[in-house]
């Protein structure tokens, strides 16, 4: 039987990793994959988590089980982070919240939930998009299509196209949205801009789903959800996919949620009879320690001003290493224009580089980027900002 098995493709990001990882070139620099570094190139466990940690080894006193929806206390703060301290729709419990392992879980529970209990079958993305989103949502059974979003000669977003194939999309079809920080452009919408999607979601009668994985990397923990906040007053009903993977740095503890929001609380209890359904026929309950690591900072102020001061150095470094990427190439002779990188948000910057000039930046400088061009700007450091330039400049 498994012997008639084939080979499947090796994810363009992570196995990107791999082959980094069998490089045995010291000099190598991975700006591939989506992964915060800090100045000395270090992924390290944020204090506030090692506090957090430090208090729940304390104070556990059981493995048993976790509800379906996780933890009781984490899904409550999800609610605060994604629509603010004094929410209408959350007051009005409009909003149901189950904790998922990592963004790509509660992409998938929001997937299998939509295929299974309702007439929403066709999803539209932005084209391009992070590249799980395909297979995610194809393997739960929805259809995929895309909508116009990058213009590469303008290094920036078309809305009007945007707009214009979304007013193709029928009743019904679910609209994929990236909260803040595109992946992989690093191009967002602004205020006026989230606006108008809203509006055309309601008259179209299009469901958004959020993906929201990198809250706090763009402007702000409050300023990046506000695009999703704009949205959500507008439309009757949505859906978030959350990611603490990259905010706390707890990326191998997979932990996310998924939110759903109806038109009213009966409406929203029972949807979420039917995610708590899916989630049991996945994975029965989630893990407990990364939404318990969420609460117990989220709970206490001291540790939450200790993660908000985290999370903001890790902002800032990112935009000082847009302005100084922009500097170094231009030190290094480069003639284009690259101050676009300066304008784009969060980890990720899409630089222009072709197919071949990525392929000679491995080949012959052991620089790792995604094939599409997509560098991860939060992998650079003032250590390897010299020789990335000085290859980039080489390749161009
Ligand atoms: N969505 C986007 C846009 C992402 O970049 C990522 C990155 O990891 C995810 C979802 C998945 O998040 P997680 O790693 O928490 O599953
Ligand atoms: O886009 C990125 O690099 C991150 C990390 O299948 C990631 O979102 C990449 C690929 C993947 C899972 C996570």
């Amino acid at each position: 039987i498994f012997s008639q098995v084939s080979q499947a493709p090796a994810d363009p990001i992570l196995g990107l990793t791999d082959t980094f990882k069998a490089d045995n070139r010291a000099h190598k620099v991975n700006l591939g994959v989506g992964i915060y570094k800090d100045e000395a190139g270090q992924t390290p466990v944020l204090k506030s988590v090692k506090k957090a940690e430090a208090k729940l080894l304390e104070i556990e006193k059981t493995k048993n089980y976790l509800g379906i929806e996780g933890v009781q206390a984490y899904n409550q703060v999800v609610q605060t982070l994604l629509f603010g301290e004094n929410s209408e729709l959350v007051k009005q419990h409009r909003a149901v919240t189950a904790q998922a392992p990592g963004g790509t879980g509660a992409l998938r529970v929001a997937a299998d939930f939509l295929a299974t209990n309702t007439t929403s079958k066709t999803i539209w993305v932005s084209n391009p998009t992070w590249a799980n989103h395909q297979n995610i949502f194809e393997t739960a059974g929805l259809t995929v299509k895309q909508y116009q979003y990058y213009v590469a000669a303008t290094h920036d977003m078309d809305f009007d196209a945007m707009l214009a194939d979304l007013d193709q999309a029928s009743a019904g079809d679910i609209v994929l949205l990236h909260g803040c920080c595109h992946n992989p452009t690093g191009i967002d919408l602004n205020i006026e801009q989230w606006k108008l999607v809203g509006q055309l979601c309601l008259e179209k009668s299009l469901l958004p789903l959020f993906d929201f994985a990198y809250q706090g990397f763009g402007a702000g923990i409050e300023e990046d959800a506000q695009g999703l906040r704009a949205v959500a007053k507008v439309v009757p009903e949505l859906l978030i996919a959350n990611s603490f993977s990259k905010n706390f740095g707890l990326y191998n503890e997979r932990i996310g949620a998924v939110t759903l929001v109806a038109e009213d609380k009966a409406t929203a209890e029972r949807s979420f009879s039917q995610i708590k359904k899916t989630i049991r026929s996945n994975y029965s309950n989630p893990p407990a320690h990364g939404g318990l690591i969420v609460s117990t900072i989220l709970a206490d102020d001291m540790l939450k001003a200790e993660w908000e001061a985290e999370l903001a150095e890790m902002r800032e470094r990112i935009a000082q290493m847009r302005t100084l990427f922009v500097d170094s190439l231009k030190a290094e002779g480069v003639s284009q224009d690259f101050s676009f990188i300066s304008r784009q948000n969060g980890m990720f910057s899409f630089s222009g580089l072709n197919k071949e000039q990525v392929n000679r930046l491995r080949d012959e400088f052991a620089i790792y980027i995604v094939g599409s061009g997509r560098i991860s700007v939060a992998g650079l450091t003032k250590d390897n900002m010299p020789a990335v330039c000085k290859a980039i400049a080489q390749v161009l």
